[in-house]
Formats: C-alpha cells, structure tokens, sequence
C-alpha cells in the first residue's frame, strides 16, 4: 500500500516538475509575432502609455557594437535578450568622413545654380549701360532661380542703389557687391546648428518630416553618419510603417555605421514606433535618437494627424530638439506649400533642402526661410552617403558667384 501512496506521490511531483518546465519553456520564448497588419481606421487614436512597448515585437538581433549598461533595476525579466553572438554577420562599420568644408568639397555639385543664379548675375551686373531692361533681366533671373518675389526685389533695389553710388564698377567691386546683397538675403547671425545636445539629458531626439520622395529618409540615414563620425551613439527609428522597404532602407543606412534602428510591424502605428525608439536610445545610453517619418499613409487619417501624434507621443518622453522639414529643392514653389502645411502641425526647427546638385534653382533657399522663419541647416548634395553638407552661408555664395 505505502509502495502505491509513494508511486503516486512521485508521479505528482515529477508530473508538476514536467509541468513547470513546460510553464518555463514557454515563457521563455520569444514574443508573439506582431498583430495583423491591417489597423482599425474607425477607433480613436489610442495613445501608447509606458509598458505599451511591450507588444512591438522585437524581430531582429540587436546590432549593437558595444556593450551598453542598462539603468539599474530597469531591466524587466521579460525582455530577454537573443543569443545574438553566432547571428551577427561580419558587418564592416564604416568611417564617414568629417563634416567641417563639405559644402566648400561639394561646390562644383551646385553647378547649375552657379551658372543661371551667381554667374548669370553678375553677367548682367557688367553690362556697360544698367538700363531698365537690364535690371528686369536681373529679376527674372532671380525669379528663375526661386529667390522668391519679395526677396527678389529686396535684392534688385539693394543692388540698385549701390551701383549707383558705385559709379564707374569693376568685376571684383560687383561680385562683392552681389556677394553682400546674396548673404543678406540668406542671413549670417541665424543658428543653423542641428541640435541632439540637450543640456541635463539624454538622447538628444529629431524627428525628420516632409512629403514624399524628398529625401528624408536619405537624410536621416546620411545625418546618422554625421553624428556618428563626431562621435555619438545613434539609434533611429523607422517611423514610417507605410512599408516595409521604408524600414529596410533605413536600418541599412543604420547598420553601415553600427545604429541600431527600432522597427515596428508594416502599417503598424508609427507614434508607438518612434516611442519605442526613443525608449530604447534611453535605455542603451545614446546620444541621439533620430526619428524618420512617413510622407504618405496607410490609413485615412491624415498625414499631418498622424505626424502630430507621433511628435505627441515621443514627447511623454521628453521635447524633440530638433524637427527637420525635408523639401526636395527640385520642386520649387511647391515645396513652399508643403512647407507651410508642416509648420502648422509641427513646430519646424529647421529645414533640410536636398537635391540641390544639378537644379538651377538654389534661391529656394532664400524664399523657404522666408516662408517659415526657420534656417536652413543642411543641404543635400547627391545621393552619396555623404552627400549632405552642413549650410554655410558664406560658403554656399562663394561657391554661386565664384571666387
Ligand atoms: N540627387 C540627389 N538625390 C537625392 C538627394 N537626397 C535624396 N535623394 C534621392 O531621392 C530619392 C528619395 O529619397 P528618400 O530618402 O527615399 O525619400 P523619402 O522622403 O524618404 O521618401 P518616402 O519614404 O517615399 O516618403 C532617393 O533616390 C534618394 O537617393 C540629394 O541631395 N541629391
Ligand atoms: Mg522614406
């Protein structure tokens, strides 16, 4: 009888033993995959709140090429961590070059700006007899170039007047002349420092926004080599859930100079992405947390809703520091209609022209910072990884109007 009552109390105890294994296995595995894809465009926007992050799946090994504390006590049980060691390809970090003289390096790109806007100018401007023709000459060329209409005058009675008190004028006297008329037009005491270095915290986080094919993805990724080539830590966050592609080609960038980048399902909500982004560059102790948006929308709710969620959300976490508006300088007036939509929803703290190697049309840089009150920071100068050059006044005139 004892041996029976015994038996049966070993099957028990190794039955719950088995039990509990089962129990612990399947706790240790790894979350569930992500939801459908399609969201529901009917219910209100719901908000995520800490602990939401939870259900983003983390679907990748974590690239991270260093080892980075977390806060004490801040590491939940449940985020375990991918035996990453034998995943890892041999990824070559790559060096970008530095910053400092980019746009002096990349001045032959803004060749046909130099031609139409810098040379055609002062082409005019040493014309023997400055009639009326020829200043009209001199506005449609402004024009031409997307200096905009009140700027554009500015310029022509600022020359007017000079010229005049000039009298007779050599080349040199009218280039410097052109050259302070330029640089007055585009302003030298603005701040067109991007900012990722907020005093008292870390990290420091931009949110790049901008309709469609601009280049703001090109730009985050070219923007995450500038900061990591200074020596920060980068995470980016692949906010634009309109497709999976959009997501790969910026995680590409990312994986080139070893950031890592925050990924959520397709179609997913691109708010609790960006939030998880900025979560986790706390967590990993990086400097910077670039966030890369959408400019067009899986859903019904508009792009700028949408954009000011995002901007709502990331900031339970803390302000952005930086909001860059990409506009893609081919597009002339066009880009200033975009530029005002952005700026109603968005508080735009600066603005990124790209693709400006081989348009005609530079003097947009005048006319966009007119329109929004806010510098341009950088430009775009091709589709190089290191193609964007921070904006230097000085620099971007002389490379106009030649030396
Ligand atoms: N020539 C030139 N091409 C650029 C520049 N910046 C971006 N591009 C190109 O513009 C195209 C669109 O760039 P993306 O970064 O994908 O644009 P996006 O704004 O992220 O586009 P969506 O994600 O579709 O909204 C790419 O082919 C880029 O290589 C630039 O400064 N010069
Ligand atoms: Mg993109």
């Amino acid at each position: 009888m004892e041996t029976v009552i015994l038996a049966v109390v070993i099957a028990v105890v190794v039955l719950g033993a088995l039990g509990g294994l089962i129990v612990g296995s399947r706790r240790k595995k790894p979350l569930p995959p992500p939801p459908p894809a399609a969201p529901d465009i009917t219910a209100p926007p719901a908000e995520p709140h800490i602990g939401d992050e939870a259900e983003t799946p983390r679907d990748e090994p974590r690239r991270t090429i260093e080892e980075v504390d977390l806060p004490d006590g801040s590491a939940p049980a449940a985020v375990e961590e991918p035996p990453v060691v034998e995943e890892l390809p041999p990824t070559e970090i790559e060096v970008p070059e530095p910053t400092a003289g980019r746009l002096v390096r990349l001045r032959a790109r803004l060749s046909r700006s130099q031609n139409t806007l810098g040379k055609g100018l002062l082409a005019l401007l040493s014309r023997e007899h400055l009639d009326d023709d020829t200043w009209e000459e001199i506005e449609d060329t402004l024009l031409t170039a997307d200096v905009g209409v009140q700027p554009t005058q500015e310029l022509v009675d600022g020359l007017r007047e000079r010229v005049k008190v000039l009298g007779t004028r050599t080349p040199q006297e009218l280039r410097g002349l052109l050259r302070e008329e330029l640089l007055k037009l585009i302003g030298t005491d603005m701040d067109r420092v991007v900012k990722t270095e907020p005093e008292g915290r870390k990290p420091g986080i931009v949110m790049v926004v901008g309709v469609n094919g601009t280049g703001k993805t090109t730009t985050t990724g070219k923007l995450a080599r500038v900061l990591v080539a200074d020596g920060n830590s980068v995470v980016l966050g692949a906010a634009d859930t309109f497709r999976a592609a959009a997501a790969d080609q910026l995680q590409t960038w990312g994986e080139r100079v070893g950031a890592y980048t925050v990924r959520g399902p397709e179609g997913g909500d691109p708010a609790s992405v960006a939030f998880d982004a900025v979560k986790e560059g706390k967590e990993m102790g990086s400097d910077v947390v670039l966030i890369d948006t959408a400019g067009r929308l899986h859903t019904k709710t508009g792009l700028m809703d949408e954009l000011g969620k995002v901007k709502r959300v990331v900031e339970k976490h803390a302000p952005l520091d930086e909001v860059l508006l990409v506009l893609d300088a081919t597009t002339g007036q066009n880009g200033l209609v975009q530029a005002r939509v952005f700026a109603e929803v968005v508080d735009i703290t600066g603005i990124v022209l790209t693709k400006l190697d081989g348009t005609a049309k530079g003097g947009i840089v005048v006319a966009v910072q007119r329109e929004l009150g806010v510098p341009v920071k950088l430009v775009g100068l091709g589709e190089g990884a290191d193609d964007l050059a921070p904006f230097e006044p000085e620099a971007f005139v002389d490379a106009l109007i030649g030396e």
